[in-house]
């Protein structure tokens, strides 16, 4: 099988990123980690527990409305024993209290030790995790109104931007950080699955390929069911199979397996094939 991109793909403008955002650390005293539900561990950006060590760290399992809420509810426990303090979230549908408390909770010792002392400060709070897994919609939503620029796509947010969110608390919106050197093959694909590496650099069709043997595991019946076909035979013979449902053809008896394998990719990011969660805590025990 090819290679589905380089998995030591660390752009220049995530290094300068991670340098800028260090500067302002001293300032920050919470930190929501934003993760993707469909992948809550692979979109977890392991650089971030020593960027952040000393912070009250919140884990957001956003886009909780494209995962598997069974599987959302043992993520979310997984991350309350790691950090104590988890919370799924759907950034363009949930009503912002629960995380909204939790970052009230988060923030209470911290409003304390200056109380104590006489002081009232603001409280920043940052909000970190890789690209595109929806940490702008998570401002906005707790907000109530679009003042991060959020985009479908990886790399929108590029520079640091402070919001005010009450007389109290202020938010930090980050560009997605990735990690110069991604271990785990297996947490690339899935990276690339959920959106949060730019296009140019994946080569679609191994991916999609991937995306087909995972969905045989997680959710055998998803394919057979959004495309109508069978799904007994190899991968690449799956794929042909949704190219000739939807009529992808380059010429007769030819598919056209490129586009075949974006719109499995497109749908499947979309949450069109159903609620699709590709790990689960036991695949790390
Ligand atoms: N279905 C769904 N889509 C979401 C959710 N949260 C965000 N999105 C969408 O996901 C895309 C990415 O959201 P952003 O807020 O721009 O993501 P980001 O993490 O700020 O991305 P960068 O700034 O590129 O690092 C946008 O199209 C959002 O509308 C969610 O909970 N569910
Ligand atoms: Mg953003």
């Amino acid at each position: 099988m090819g290679k589905i991109m380089d998995i030591n793909w660390y752009p220049g403008h995530m290094a300068k990123s991670k340098r800028l955002l260090g500067e302002k650390l001293k300032l920050i005293s919470v930190a929501v980690i934003a993760v993707d539900a469909r992948a809550p561990l692979s979109t977890f950006n392991p650089d971030l527990i020593n960027i952040l060590a000393g912070k009250e760290c919140i884990v957001v399992l956003n886009k909780s409305d494209l995962a598997d809420p069974a599987q959302t509810a043992l993520w979310t426990q997984y991350y309350m024993k790691k950090f104590s303090n988890a919370v799924s979230f759907c950034a363009i549908r949930d009503k912002k209290n629960a995380l909204l408390s939790a970052i009230n909770n988060a923030a209470k010792p911290v409003i304390k030790k200056y109380a104590d002392k006489g002081m009232r400060k603001t409280i920043r709070v940052l909000v970190a995790g890789i690209p595109n897994v929806g940490k702008s919609a998570i401002i906005n939503r707790l907000i109530g109104r679009k003042s991060a620029r959020e985009g479908d796509k990886p790399g929108v947010t590029r520079g640091l931007q402070w919001v005010r969110l009450s007389d109290v608390l202020e938010l930090l919106d980050s560009p997605g950080l990735l990690w110069p050197k991604i271990e785990s093959e297996d947490a690339a694909v899935k990276i690339a699955l959920a959106g949060c590496i730019k296009q140019e650099i994946i080569d679609i069709v191994p991916l999609a390929l991937r995306l087909i043997d995972i969905l045989s595991a997680v959710a055998p019946g998803a394919i057979s069911e959004r495309y109508g076909i069978e799904t007994g035979g190899e991968s690449r013979d799956i794929l042909a199979n949704i190219c000739k449902k939807r009529g992808f053809l380059i010429k007769k008896g030819e598919y056209d397996i490129d586009r075949g394998a974006k719109a499995l990719l497109d749908e499947f990011k979309g949450g069109r094939l159903g609620r699709i969660t590709l790990e689960t805590p036991k695949d790390f025990e």
